[in-house]
Order: C-alpha cells, then sequence, then structure tokens
C-alpha cells in the first residue's frame, strides 16, 4: 500500500437508510399501551445516548468495558498471531472503537496493510471514529458500514475478500434474549468461511452486588441513561414526561442471568405524547422495563456456540473472572 491521504483510505457505504422515527414512533406506541409496559434498549442511543453510554464505560463500577480492554491488552498479540497477514477486521456494533485499537496495533505490528470494516448504527460515530484511526494508522484502510448489523453482515461478502476475524465485543450479545442471541450468531456463521474466526466480549454471571453496582452506579449516569428514552420521546414525538417524575431501578434477575432495568412511576400520573396522539396513564410504582442485560455462565456460552453452528475455540478471562473474551470457529 502506498501511503496516502486518510480520505483516500476511508470508503463509507450507507444502505438505503429506513424510516427509523416511524419505527420509534411504533415502537413507543406498541411498548406504552402493552402491559407490563416496555420500551426497546435499541433506543438509548441517540447523540446523547451514546455520549451517556461512553461515560458509563469509564465509571468504576461498570467493570465491563475495563475487564475486556484488560483481557484484550494482555493477549492481543496471541490473538493476532492466530491469523494469516492478509486478515481483514470486521467489527459489529464498533461505537468509538476504543477497544478495537489494541487489537488493530497488535495486527498492525504484523503487517504492512490492514484493512478494517466497521458495522454501526450511528453515521456520525462511525465518520469520526474512522477518520480518528486512519489519522492516527497510515496503514490502514477503512470500509465503514452504516447500518444495522444485519445490514453489515448482507455486505460482508461484498466488502472482504480472504480471510476474516469478526469482533463483537463489550458483551453486546448481552441485550439479546438468549434464543435471539443464538438466532443473530448463527447468521453471523453463515458469512463465516472455514478459516474465518468471531471474538465476541460476554459477560460472566456473578454476585448480584457487583452487577446491581455495575447498572445503578453512585454517581448516577446510568440513571441518566436510562431515563434519557424518555427525553428522546419528548424530543422526537412531542411527549410531555417529567423526568423526574421517574427513577431509574436495576434489578439483577439470578434464576433468568440478567439485569433488568426499569424506569418507575413515582406518582400516578398521565403523559401526553401529542405525535402520537396519546395519553398514557402510569400508577404510582409502575415500571416500564427498558433493558435486559443476560450475564452468561461457561455453560451457557457452550449452549450458545452450539445453537449458532459454532465452536469455542479459546477463551480468555480477566484475572477476577468477571468477564470473558471468545474465540469461536464455525463447526
Ligand atoms: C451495550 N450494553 C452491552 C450495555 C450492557 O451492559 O448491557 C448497555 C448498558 N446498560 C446499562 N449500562 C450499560
Amino acid at each position: 500500500m502506498t501511503i496516502s491521504t486518510p480520505l483516500e483510505r476511508f470508503t463509507l457505504i450507507a444502505p438505503e437508510a429506513e424510516n427509523h422515527s416511524d419505527e420509534f414512533a411504533r415502537e413507543v406506541e406498541a411498548g406504552l399501551t402493552g402491559l407490563p409496559k416496555s420500551l426497546s434498549c435499541r433506543y438509548f442511543y441517540d447523540r446523547e445516548g451514546s455520549l451517556l453510554f461512553e461515560a458509563i464505560c469509564e465509571l468504576p463500577e461498570y467493570y465491563l468495558t475495563r475487564t475486556e480492554g484488560e483481557i484484550l491488552l494482555e493477549h492481543a498479540s496471541e490473538i493476532a498471531s492466530r491469523f494469516s497477514t492478509d486478515t481483514t477486521l470486521v467489527e459489529l456494533g464498533s461505537g468509538s472503537a476504543a477497544k478495537t485499537r489494541i487489537l488493530l496495533e497488535a495486527f498492525l505490528s504484523r503487517s504492512d496493510e490492514l484493512r478494517y470494516v466497521p458495522v454501526d448504527i450511528s453515521h456520525t460515530m462511525l465518520e469520526e471514529s474512522s477518520l480518528t484511526l486512519l489519522e492516527e494508522y497510515a496503514h490502514l484502510e477503512i470500509v465503514a458500514i452504516a447500518g444495522e448489523y444485519h445490514d453489515g453482515l448482507r455486505q460482508l461478502r461484498a466488502v472482504v475478500e480472504g480471510p476474516k476475524l469478526i469482533l463483537w465485543l463489550g458483551s453486546n450479545v448481552g441485550n439479546f434474549e438468549r434464543a435471539e442471541a443464538a438466532r443473530f450468531l448463527r447468521r453471523v456463521q453463515d458469512t463465516m468461511s472455514p478459516s474465518d474466526r468471531l471474538l465476541v466480549g460476554i459477560d460472566l454471571r456473578k454476585d448480584r452486588a457487583i452487577l446491581e453496582k455495575a447498572y445503578d452506579d453512585s454517581q448516577g449516569i446510568t440513571a441518566q441513561f436510562n431515563l434519557n428514552i424518555l427525553a428522546r420521546i419528548n424530543c422526537e414525538l412531542g411527549g410531555h414526561f417529567d423526568l423526574e417524575a421517574f427513577r431509574h431501578r436495576a434489578v439483577y434477575n439470578e434464576e433468568i442471568g440478567r439485569i433488568e432495568m426499569y424506569l418507575v412511576s413515582t406518582r400516578a400520573q398521565r403523559v401526553a405524547i401529542d405525535q402520537l396522539d396519546l395519553e398514557v396513564q402510569f400508577a404510582a410504582g409502575e415500571a416500564v422495563h427498558t433493558e435486559n442485560s443476560y450475564k452468561y455462565s461457561f455453560v451457557e456460552i457452550e449452549a450458545l456456540a452450539a445453537a449458532a453452528g459454532l465452536r469455542l475455540q479459546r477463551q480468555w478471562l480477566d484475572a477476577g473472572c468477571r468477564f470473558s473474551v471468545n474465540l469461536f470457529a464455525p463447526v
């Protein structure tokens, strides 16, 4: 590769945008008129929500990002050494790509060119983080796909030639129902050739106290993140939510192995949402379910792999056994 400018090494693929605001309106209406009430965690991530999530990743209580980073830092060169130098790195849900740097550097230290294909719903985040990476790494080429995971998977064949390592970090798998996670990984597996690999960060089952603190931090950032979905409804759908009249609640459901997040109405109230022509009634103490974050045991990780047509080839843990980074191969 001849040294070229960052822009010359950047391609952005933006599959035809679906009308996300219609979908948001439909899902909010269905969720707030259903019983029990719910809102999908997919809608946490507007600009403000993405910034709040980045702040969560820095919190002392939110051990996930930090421990995953520690694992990657310790094992990145071993991970990279398993792959040929023409391997493309694909990342699902790249966000700000902070942890990816560790792997990019490990791969770049072994070859003089590397293709990185981040897939992310946030157009602006993708562009910003790609250009920063391209400024920093002169031998990197980025083909960014702005879209949902399924858009990214559909484009992979056209964009990646030769072997690939697909990254799905941050325990994003945890926000899928278990069966849904297996179905999604099966679709990822469908895009894989025998020599391709998939590296997945998965949070582990652990003590309730550690988990509940991670999702209800002392600075109240997670509470703001959760409440931001109401702010988004106010802003985008003409909602009249008083954010002071709801409180954040995070509880570990140990039997199912998941953190459940709720917004609890602190009083009986009615809230109008103009664009939906809807008035929602809340009882005092009524909870709106906003997120599940599943935690996995080692047996559940094996079962997830088996259900997706994958086999666990290698697993790395942090010193406190809080988090796992798993390398899967197609069966
Ligand atoms: C993005 N996802 C993996 C986070 C999690 O831990 O489930 C979202 C989150 N919700 C509250 N804090 C972080």
